[in-house]
């Protein structure tokens, strides 16, 4: 490392807040699925920001719609209408089939506002004495940071220390339909649920059980509200995971891919019923909506589907799955994905995936770890057959070695 980059993890280590824990790379630049670093070493990014970057770095679409946005007008706040607002309601709703929108901006934004209108809508639509709603959640979930989301977190890291927490929380299994069935009551607003649960190392639930989650939300006026902020937009080979499922949630949760990664962009979409609980002065943000983050969404669902980057991901997903599991190691206990949402969980003796991370950098390819022992790999939906394979090869070579 040359002394300016360790005069940047110096300054990083003085002034920030020591809150992450980052693979030693400093990155300066980026396009379609390569980083670099500040030295000039490429990388395959196999993380693509936590799925925010599908559409690959830089996206040079989205780029010209964001600077040219930026040209005429950035933010009006809500006390006025904005001329890109329509325009992204209206295409967000073509594209997901979404009856009503609400705009914000982090993923956690969206999940306390989806939090919030189901509460609202259980009051006022469903009857539930005031004060009393209840959300059903699952163990092992992750739906950001903030602190009613932190409050019904299952992890020690993510929650410790941070309490008090609100109530109105009940928490069940993943995966697990007859548990949902029991834990539902007469106040019972929603059932709060990833497709996929990232965080917890990509663990998919099996075959059927969103089929009868459906149904016993349905059964019971319990609104179904997917977190599709990494699972969505492509990532798992459909535009939204349901659609393995053969569902449809009440209310989805958009974010992270919704800019490419140019910007925080995220949105609440539902049933006319949730969101049409909220009126004037009942909820807001300074900056959801905003043109340019309406600009920047535009182009970024527009890139996806004239790209074909979700079938894209379906093909090289299917592909990166079949590699991974060809690779014949016993430092391997299992390998899961759907899509390009893909994870390697590695026998506990063969010594944490943060090592693996780290010889995959020495290789040219960016993962993260997580949970001690999972290797998760999410590159860019751009990706070719020809990088896959490449990658592949990468990874054979390093889970084929002993860092134990
Ligand atoms: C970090 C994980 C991924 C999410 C789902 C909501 C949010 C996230 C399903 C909140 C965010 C991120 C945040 C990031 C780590 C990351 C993550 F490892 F923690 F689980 F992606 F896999 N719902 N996930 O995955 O969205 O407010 O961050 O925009 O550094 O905390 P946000």
């Amino acid at each position: 490392m040359s002394s300016s980059v360790i005069d940047l993890l110096a300054t990083e280590a003085r002034f920030g807040a020591n809150n992450y824990a980052p693979i030693g790379v400093v990155l300066s630049r980026g396009e379609g699925v390569w980083v670099w670093d500040t030295e000039g070493n490429r990388y395959l990014d196999c993380l693509s920001a936590y799925s925010a970057v599908s559409q690959g770095h830089c996206h040079p679409k989205i780029l010209a719609a964001m600077v040219e946005q930026a040209h005429r007008l950035t933010l009006t706040s809500r006390a006025f209408h904005n001329d890109q607002l329509a325009l992204f309601y209206q295409e967000i709703a073509a594209l997901t089939g979404s009856h009503k929108v609400l705009p914000m901006n982090s993923g956690a934004e969206a999940v306390e506002s989806a939090i919030k209108s189901v509460r609202k809508w259980g009051y006022e639509v469903k009857g539930v004495p005031d004060g009393q709603a209840e959300i059903i959640v699952c163990a092992d979930n992750f739906h950001g940071r903030t602190l009613g989301v932190v409050g019904f977190s299952t992890d020690a890291e993510t929650r410790g220390h941070f309490g008090p927490f609100a109530p109105g929380f009940r928490i069940i299994p993943f995966g697990d339909a007859a548990a949902l069935d029991a834990a539902i009551t007469p106040n019972t607003v929603a059932f709060l649920v990833e497709p996929i649960q990232g965080e917890a190392g990509v663990i998919i639930p099996p075959a059927g059980y969103f089929t009868e989650v459906r149904e016993l939300c349905t059964a019971n006026n319990v609104m179904l509200v997917l977190d599709e902020i990494q699972t969505g937009l492509g990532r798992t080979g459909k535009l939204l995971a349901e659609q393995h499922e053969g569902i449809e949630a009440d209310v989805t949760l958009l974010g992270k891919a919704l800019s490419g990664g140019f910007y925080p962009v995220s949105a609440v979409l539902s049933n006319n019923d949730v969101l049409g609980t909220l009126r004037p002065g009942q909820h807001g943000s300074t900056f959801g909506g905003n043109p340019l983050a309406c600009a920047v969404a535009r182009a970024a669902m527009r890139v996806l589907v004239e790209e074909g980057m979700i079938e894209n991901a379906a093909t090289q997903g299917a592909r990166f799955l079949q590699g991974l599991k060809d690779i014949r190691a016993n430092t391997i206990r299992d390998v899961r994905g759907r899509g390009l949402m893909l994870a390697v969980e590695l026998h506990p003796e063969a010594g944490r995936a943060r090592r693996y991370c780290e010889a995959l950098q020495g290789k040219g390819i960016l993962a993260k770890d997580t949970h001690e022992h999972t290797i998760r790999i999410a590159p860019p939906l751009v990706i070719t057959s020809d990088q896959v394979d490449w990658a592949l090869e990468q990874f054979a070579t390093i889970l084929t070695q002993d860092f134990s």
